[in-house]
């Protein structure tokens, strides 16, 4: 669609950008916080370890000062449940609701408006040892800490995201690391953990909205909208398979308060539905988010299944991450879509369409929580950093979705990913997405110097 003219942005419009708690805080073991199972788990030994990460926990007032003089409006973080409640519940650790009032009121100070993520991958490991999500306790300890949350920064942020990519968390379990040992759960045992999980988010989204009334709340995914490989109808139906079952099925639940039916009707097929205890599909249809959260980066172009072992292979450059299922999709190339040099899709225009999907599915607003390149910037002798690339990237992705505005889409917000460089979850600090240049390699943290790179003053 071609238009006379653009739309503007809306006027108070959230520019900002995203880091997360494990990624950029460090100070992994301080002030009573416990092990997360990020702590716990085995990671790629090239990755660099998350216990000093970017170093943010003892130096958030400088970079909250970097966000202020790069212009954001907002600034998407997590909270490390394991930092309020080292034991997953009971006793609340002072020190850490003072760290997170700091860094709102340091916010707040500039005119930053705090948007939080309640859980990003960390789940305490205290939990996990009693079974993490396939425990239904671990819904009642997620309720707990979310009272928590909100009793103490209820007043101060107006924006929460509850859970980060719970499709991620499903579908690729490896992505965040391996359980020592190397075993991951079944995918019966991942459909009964993501019922669990759905359940902790309604019954949340219920509890804030009586609480914070005047807040919002949503779910954050990762979500892509899928190109058929050709305009032959078996690769449109595996297209339409594979983008239910990693995106919808996802957003479904917190929205509309149950499973996609195609969704559903393969998870029985396949004997991995959740069991659904009585008085789940009241909680579910009992709360609704305020807005939906969405991660972009790419797209996926999809061919019909060839119904053998050969529909299924390794993301590229990405070992933990399998795509293709037999019966299901096949992942295919598409000629018409850039890369990255780690083999991720840069797909601006499928932005605009993954926009407009989301939207015409579930008419909520739309903030955006993540969206970035990866790349190995290269810190110049004079502390200078020119990521050219990431601000094409960034500009053409913006482009679309002011695009998007215009054919109707209500955007509340963008928040790319990232604020500051941060642990990336397999490449360490070889793959960086930053504004901020941290001087850090994997394994010598050098001095930690915060250098703004050209995307910072170009996003300023
Ligand atoms: C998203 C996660 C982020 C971040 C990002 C980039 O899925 O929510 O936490 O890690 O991906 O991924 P990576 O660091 O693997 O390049």
């Amino acid at each position: 669609m071609i238009y006379k003219e653009l739309k503007p942005f809306p006027e108070h419009f959230l520019w900002g950008a995203s880091t997360s708690a494990y990624q950029v805080e460090g100070a992994a073991a301080e002030d009573g916080k416990s092990p997360s199972i990020i702590d716990m788990y085995e990671h790629p030994s090239d990755v660099a370890d998350f216990s000093v990460a970017s170093d943010h926990y003892h130096r958030y007032k400088e970079d909250i000062a970097l966000f202020a003089q790069m212009g954001l409006k907002a600034y998407r973080f997590s909270v490390a449940w394991t930092r309020i409640l080292p034991r997953g519940t009971g006793a609340v650790n002072e020190k850490g609701i003072s760290f997170y009032r700091d860094v709102i009121a340091a916010c707040r100070k500039y005119g930053i408006e705090p948007v939080v993520t309640m859980y990003h991958f960390d789940l305490p490991w205290c939990l996990e040892e009693r079974g993490g999500w396939g425990n239904r306790e671990t819904i009642d300890a997620f309720v707990n800490y979310a009272r928590v949350l909100f009793e103490n920064f209820g007043g101060d942020v107006r924006y929460w995201l509850t859970i980060n990519e719970q499709n991620t968390m499903i579908l690729h379990p490896g992505a965040i690391g391996l359980p020592k040992g190397g075993k991951l759960p079944s995918r019966k045992e991942l459909y009964q953990q993501n019922h669990h999980m759905m359940l902790a988010q309604a019954r949340t989204m219920k509890l804030f909205h009586e609480m914070v009334p005047q807040g919002m709340i949503g779910p954050a995914l990762n979500l892509t909208a899928m190109y058929a490989a050709s305009c032959r109808p078996e690769d449109a139906i595996a297209a339409h398979n594979w983008e239910v079952l990693r995106c919808w099925n996802f957003a479904d639940v917190p929205v509309y308060g149950w499973y996609h039916p195609l969704a559903w009707e393969y998870m029985n097929d396949r004997d991995i539905a959740p069991e659904v205890q009585e008085g789940d599909r009241e909680i579910l249809k009992d709360a609704k988010p305020d807005f939906i959260a969405m991660n972009y980066y790419s797209t996926a172009t999809i061919a019909a299944s060839r119904g053998d072992a050969s529909d299924v292979a390794a993301r590229a450059g990405d070992q933990q991450i399998m795509l293709g299922e037999q019966g299901v999709y096949r992942p295919a190339e598409n000629e018409y879509v850039g890369k990255t040099q780690y083999g991720w899709v840069v797909d601006p225009v499928g932005f605009r369409y993954t926009l407009r999907k989301t939207y015409e599915r579930y008419h909520l607003p739309i903030l955006i929580t993540e969206n970035g390149i990866g790349a190995p910037d290269i810190l110049e002798p004079d502390g200078s950093v020119h990521d050219g690339y990431r601000i094409e990237f960034i500009r053409e992705h913006l482009h679309q979705m002011r695009l998007a505005i215009t054919d109707g889409v209500e955007m509340l917000g963008y928040c790319p990913w990232a604020a500051i460089d941060v642990v990336s979850t397999h490449q360490g600090y070889r793959k960086r997405y930053g504004f901020i240049y941290v001087d850090r390699d994997e394994f010598d943290l050098k001095g930690l110097e915060r250098h703004p790179k050209d995307s910072f003053y170009w996003y300023q």
